[in-house]
């Protein structure tokens, strides 16, 4: 009895560990949806390589610094200098992928909702303002790295990079915000299509923003 109970537990204990680990949740759109401004081929090698990569990389990461019980990308991003370095580019990598499928849609040509428009109006003077500032901030990124639009604690929309895999989230950024918008700036995220036309792809994916996620991620952010 005691025997099988020991077995119990130690299968229990076996199965809390294997949900501790991260996983891919499904893209919420065919891999070719995005055309043509994201085209299948690159779609579908950065969510099944690039995206499952980092995913695999932080699971192994956080077993061999013995930090599996972390369990939310949000603690590890608030005392993100309590983590090594594969922690840190792996964690990210996975939350920003997350973000960047969740914010494009095959609906093309939304607009933002009424109160987002009037926050991007304040900090930018106008939307075109905005997308010339944003795409130029875009091309301002020296090899690999994120563009973001993010409310900050006193609650204004602001434009900003990040490095790698680096997220607003991270205790250490430099402009910290609750994300709303995110494009990869990477090379493998347009490569394909665009060759090094970063411009071009910048530029064709206004397209396919999902600005109604935006709208209610940044109506999320302001009451919080
Ligand atoms: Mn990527």
């Amino acid at each position: 009895m005691k025997r099988i109970l020991v077995s119990i537990i130690t299968f229990s204990i076996f199965i809390i560990k294997l949900s501790a680990q991260f996983h891919q949740e499904p893209l919420p759109y065919e891999f070719g949806a995005l055309e043509p401004f994201i085209d299948k081929e690159t779609m579908e090698i950065h969510y099944t390589k690039h995206h499952a990569g980092y995913i695999k990389n932080l699971n192994d990461a956080l077993k061999s610094a013995n930090q599996s019980e972390i369990t939310d990308l949000d603690a590890i991003f608030e005392h993100i200098s309590q983590f090594n370095t594969t922690i840190r580019n792996n964690a990210g990598g996975h939350y920003n992928h997350t973000f960047f499928w969740n914010i494009l849609t095959p609906k093309i040509d939304g607009t933002p909702a009424p109160q987002l428009l009037q926050a991007i109006e304040k900090t930018y003077g106008s939307m075109a303002d905005f997308k010339i500032l944003f795409l130029k901030e875009g091309m301002k990124i020296f090899g690999s790295g994120w563009l973001w639009l993010v409310v900050t604690p006193d609650k204004n929309v602001v434009i900003t990079t990040t490095r790698n895999q680096d997220n607003p989230l991270m205790a250490d950024a430099t402009i910290k915000g609750v994300p709303i918008l995110a494009i990869d700036s990477w090379e493998h995220a347009y490569y394909l299509k665009y060759q090094n036309r970063r411009t071009d792809y910048l530029e064709a994916i206004w397209h396919v923003i999902n600005w109604e996620k935006v709208s209610e991620l940044y109506l999320d952010a302001i009451t919080q």
